[in-house]
């Protein structure tokens, strides 16, 4: 049987899951989406991804037609009806189809579409030795243009990232903000350790508020880290003692170097090494 993709309430093989090319979330990158993961069947912190969907879709003016509660049994139905436990979730809001033009107003029926898949990792190798990353020269989006608190399916200022690391054979980039500090990666927030404590940018340095990142800060309370969210510079990477990424799609992954400099040994951390067995435990119940 092929994947079933949900869209508005019905099911539809991936082949015939279409909507208009009028819909404004294709013409405009109009909408909003999130990307989840399901471990044995449970969606990993779903009423926190739900809460963040809603809000991304307020601040645009975008009225989800479903309530959040309905869209807690969709998702969960879209996991059932494809029979998986293991799987990366993708949902989409769009504006929906309209005239051509920005005006929202010109536009009706907003798509909601769920789809769930099974995961493509990186390659076992980068968690094992970690990755080596760049600094991208394009800056996150000013908070005042577009936030990065809302994830919208405006991600070009993402890819612009993206493709800089990419050409420079790296599969993520580091975003400085317009002031210049560390931002995030292109699809994951960062992490730095130094003197045995976790640092990460705040939520005002231009960030999308991670939910594995709130989950890793959570983490460190349990096991007795200290973790501080506070404002770092290129200059704390290159003088941490280790980095580490997180993201629903990446997990935690390792950091051991940054425009071609070592982090640290150079080498996968105690710490990080201490928080990816804490989040495996953590999704895996
Ligand atoms: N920063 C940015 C800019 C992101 O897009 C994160 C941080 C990590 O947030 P979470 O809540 O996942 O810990 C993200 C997440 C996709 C996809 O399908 C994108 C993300 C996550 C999963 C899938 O492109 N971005």
């Amino acid at each position: 049987m092929s994947l079933q993709i949900y869209i508005n309430g019905e099911f539809h093989d991936k082949e015939n899951a279409k909507i208009s090319v009028y819909d404004h979330g294709l013409l405009y990158g109009d909408g909003v989406f999130e990307g989840m993961r399901s471990y044995s069947g449970k969606v990993f912190r779903l009423e926190q991804h739900l809460d963040r969907l809603y809000e991304s879709a307020l601040a645009i003016c975008l009225t989800i037609p479903i309530s959040k509660e309905q869209m807690a049994l969709d998702v969960n139905k879209t996991l059932q009806v494809n029979s998986l436990t293991n799987a990366y979730i993708r949902l989409v809001v769009t504006r929906g189809s309209g005239s051509l033009g920005l005006d929202p107003n010109r536009t009706s029926n907003p798509q909601v579409i769920i789809i769930a898949d099974s995961i493509s990792l990186y390659p076992e190798e980068y968690y094992q030795n970690g990755l080596k990353i760049i600094t991208a020269s394009t800056v996150r989006s000013h908070p005042a243009a577009l936030s990065p608190r809302i994830k919208s399916l405006n991600y070009l200022n993402n890819i612009m990232a993206k493709i800089e690391g990419l050409q420079a054979g790296c599969v993520e980039a580091l975003m400085l903000n317009h002031k210049g500090e560390v931002a995030e990666c292109t699809g994951d927030n960062i992490f730095i350790v130094k003197n045995g404590t976790i640092l990460t940018p705040p939520k005002d340095a231009g960030i999308l508020e991670g939910i594995t990142r709130n989950a890793i800060l959570d983490l460190a309370k349990v096991l007795g880290v200290v973790a501080h969210e506070t404002t770092l510079t290129r200059h704390d990477v290159f003088v941490a003692d280790e980095c580490f990424l997180t993201g629903s799609a990446a997990e935690v992954i390792p950091v051991v170097s940054l425009d071609s400099r070592p982090i640290g040994q150079g080498k996968v951390g105690a710490v990080t090494t201490k928080l990816m067995a804490a989040f495996k435990k953590l999704v895996h119940g």
